[in-house]
C-alpha cells in the first residue's frame, strides 16, 4: 500500500514539476529557446532565434499577427456566447423582426478591411525587403542537387566551389572524437562536410538554382526561403548579425534524400573570412572551367 502511495505521490509531484516547467516557459515566451546556432531544439515552439535584422522583422510580424487573430477571435468568441444567452427562447421569447442595420453592416465591413489594411504595410514592407536586393558586399551562388548542396564563390569572392554534403553518424563520430569538430557544430542531419563561410555584418547576395529537379534553400535564422529552379536563377539577400553557426534544409520535396541535404553556413569575423578564403582557394577546384561560362558563350 505504502509502495502504492509512494508511486501516486511521485507520479503527481512529476505532474506538478511539468505544470511548473510549462507556467515558466510560458512566461519567458516558449517551451525551450532557441538555440544559438538556429538549430531546431526539442518541444521549441517560437521561431528561430534571428540572426538577420529580416528574420527579426518577420517575428515581429509573425507576433504581433499572434496577438491581433487572438483578440479578434476572443471578440468573436465573446460576442457568440453573449448571442446564445442573451436571444435564447427562454430570455427573449418575442424574438425581433429587424432584418437590416445599415450602419452595422458599414461597420462590420469598414472595420475588416481597415485591419487588413493595417496588417497588409508591414507585410509588403517585410516582402519588397526580402525581394530588393541592397548593393552588396559578396555574391554567392549555391546550386541544389540530388541530393546536396554545391557552393560557388565567384571570382571576386574566391574564384572556387565545392560540394556540402551530409555527415553520415560515423563521419559525425570520428570529426568529433579526432577533435575536429563539437558535437553541436555535426548534429545529426544538420552537419556537413563543407560549410559556408561568410562574413558577419556583410550583405551576402546568394543566387540559387539547381541543377536536376526543383529544391528550396531555406534557412530560417536568417529568414531566407527561396525555391532552386533547374534553369532559372533566383536572387535573394542577406546580413548576417551574428557570429555563429547556422542550419537550413531543402524544403521542397526533391527526391528520396531530400531530407538529408542540409545546409550549414558559418558566419565569421572578417579576418577569419580572410583567412578561409586564401585556403580555400589552394583546397578547393578553381571555377575557371566551371559550367557557369556556357551562359557567356551563348550571351555572345
Ligand atoms: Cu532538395
Amino acid at each position: 500500500m505504502r509502495g502504492c502511495n509512494n508511486r501516486v505521490q511521485g507520479r503527481w509531484s512529476a505532474i506538478k514539476a511539468a505544470v511548473l516547467a510549462m507556467l515558466a516557459s510560458l512566461m519567458t515566451g516558449g517551451l525551450a529557446q532557441a538555440a544559438p546556432n538556429g538549430q531546431p531544439q526539442p518541444r521549441q515552439m517560437n521561431l528561430p532565434e534571428p540572426a538577420t535584422t529580416k528574420m527579426a522583422d518577420i517575428v515581429w510580424f509573425h507576433n504581433g499577427l499572434l496577438v491581433l487573430i487572438t483578440a479578434i477571435s476572443i471578440f468573436v468568441l465573446v460576442l457568440l456566447v453573449y448571442a446564445c444567452w442573451r436571444f435564447s427562447a427562454k430570455r427573449n421569447p418575442v424574438p425581433s423582426k429587424l432584418t437590416h442595420h445599415t450602419g452595422l453592416e458599414v461597420a462590420w465591413t469598414i472595420i475588416p478591411v481597415l485591419i487588413l489594411v493595417v496588417v497588409a504595410i508591414p507585410s509588403f514592407r517585410i516582402l519588397r525587403d526580402q525581394l530588393v536586393i541592397p548593393p552588396s558586399d559578396i555574391t554567392l551562388k549555391v546550386t541544389g542537387k540530388q541530393w546536396y548542396w554545391s557552393w560557388e564563390y565567384p571570382k571576386d569572392g574566391g574564384g572556387f566551389g565545392f560540394d556540402s554534403l551530409m555527415l553520415d553518424d560515423k563521419q559525425r563520430l570520428e570529426l568529433v572524437n579526432s577533435g575536429k569538430a563539437k558535437a553541436e557544430e555535426v548534429p545529426r542531419l544538420l552537419g556537413v562536410d563543407n560549410e559556408a563561410v561568410v562574413p558577419v555584418g556583410k550583405i551576402v547576395r546568394l543566387q540559387v538554382t539547381a541543377a536536376d529537379v526543383i529544391h528550396k534553400f531555406a534557412l530560417p535564422a536568417f529568414g531566407l526561403k527561396i525555391d532552386a529552379i533547374p534553369g532559372r536563377l533566383n536572387e535573394t539577400w542577406f546580413k548576417a548579425e551574428k557570429e555563429g553557426l547556422y542550419f537550413g534544409q531543402c524544403s521542397f520535396i526533391c527526391g528520396q534524400n531530400h531530407a538529408y541535404m542540409p545546409i550549414a553556413i558559418r558566419v565569421v569575423s572578417a579576418e577569419r573570412y580572410a583567412a578561409w578564403l586564401a585556403e580555400s582557394q589552394k583546397k578547393f577546384a578553381r571555377l575557371d572551367a566551371a559550367p557557369t561560362k556556357v551562359a557567356a558563350v551563348i550571351g555572345q
